[in-house]
């Protein structure tokens, strides 16, 4: 008999927050694209916009404005602290981003530093919404927020592995001739160089993935599979190699995070969360697929992984871990 999934008891109170209202923290690359296809989605009435340089915050907000004739009405503006008070999602942008040969894990001092002045704002005004954490290392920085903000953990999630996993699709779309939507695979534990493909429970549709790869006349599944997973965990140093930033699949991540939440659609995806025993792993933020809904991560879903898989990822716990240990106070 199978053990029922956990789901959390902390209730958004949407009588004190607004659904359709959403702030984005940091208007760099990340933010600002992911401002822009939230005001695409439709799906909020609202959006204020904060960063350190308060004009880029104003420039990208009359900017993404500037769309909305073409998609839906919506208030857009620069705003401060006071203005997101009852904003359902915070999604945070904010901080330094890797340069050409920086791996995530180089960001952390900077990024945290950043984190300890957002935070506390976020926290004395007792907001009541859904931190979501982009900034990388973003599962350091999920933890971090979780500390900080001492927020209930199902109120305090990390984009984490969405953005690998979709990357893991696309990859496996495209060696497969099949819509990616069709292909069911996540990238697990750290958003970062200790990842891991859950390939045995990998499927197309149902089909194991090896069977359909033969369906589609693709016979060397180590290799493939071992070329598509290193394809996929450097595609943001191939990427950053050639310009500078990453940003479009983020914000199409964030997008698809902030509407499971909105439509409280229960949908399962790897966002970074608080561990809690599972496979004897606690005490650490890391991706492993979710239900997200109106009240943000509701419980772990169990996906069987074999006893390899298992093993990397209490490996890549246990490098977050080395990394949380490193830099506390
Ligand atoms: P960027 O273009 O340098 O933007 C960062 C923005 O943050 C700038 O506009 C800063 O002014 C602003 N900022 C800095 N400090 C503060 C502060 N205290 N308060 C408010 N705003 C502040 O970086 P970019 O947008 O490219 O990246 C942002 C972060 O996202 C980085 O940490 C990236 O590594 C991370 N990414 C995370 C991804 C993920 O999958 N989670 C993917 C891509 C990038």
């Amino acid at each position: 008999k199978k053990k029922n999934i956990q789901t959390s008891r902390e209730e958004i109170d949407y009588g004190s927050v607004n659904l359709r209202k959403v702030a984005v923290i940091g208007c760099g690359f990340v933010g600002s694209a992911s401002a822009f296809a939230l005001m695409q989605s439709g799906m909020f009435s609202e959006m204020v916009l904060i960063d350190a340089d308060h004009d880029k915050a104003e420039g990208e907000a009359l900017d993404i404005s500037h769309g909305t004739p073409f998609a839906r009405p919506m208030k857009i503006y620069a705003g401060g602290y006071d203005d997101i008070v009852d904003a359902s999602i915070i999604v945070i942008t904010a901080g330094a981003n890797q340069k050409p040969g920086e791996t995530r894990l180089d960001l952390v001092k900077k990024n945290i530093g950043i984190f300890k002045t957002i935070i506390p704002e976020i926290k004395k005004r007792d907001c009541k919404g859904i931190l979501l954490i982009v900034a990388n290392p973003v599962d350091i920085l999920t933890y971090t927020a979780v500390k900080l903000s001492g927020f209930p953990e199902n109120r305090v999630i990390g984009s984490g592995t969405v953005l690998d996993t979709a990357r893991l699709k696309e990859a496996l779309g495209s060696h497969l001739q099949v819509d990616s939507r069709s292909v069911h695979a996540f990238i697990i534990g750290e958003h970062g160089d200790s990842e891991i493909a859950a390939w045995s429970s990998a499927n197309v549709s149902g089909i194991d993935l090896n069977d359909f790869c033969e369906m589609r006349g693709h016979y060397n599944h180590h290799e493939a599979m071992e070329k598509i997973a290193n394809d996929v965990k450097n595609s943001a140093y191939e990427i950053i190699a050639k310009k500078h930033a990453t940003y479009y699949g983020i914000a199409m991540s964030v997008k698809r995070i902030c509407e499971a939440i909105v439509r409280d659609e229960k949908s399962i995806m790897p966002i970074s969360s608080m561990m809690h025993g599972e496979y004897g792993i606690e005490d650490v933020a890391l991706s492993m697929p979710a239900i997200v809904g109106k009240n943000g991560a509701q419980g772990k879903v169990p996906i069987s992984l074999n006893y390899d898989e298992i093993t990397k990822l209490q490996e890549s716990a246990k490098a977050l871990k080395k990394v949380i240990e490193d830099n506390k106070p």
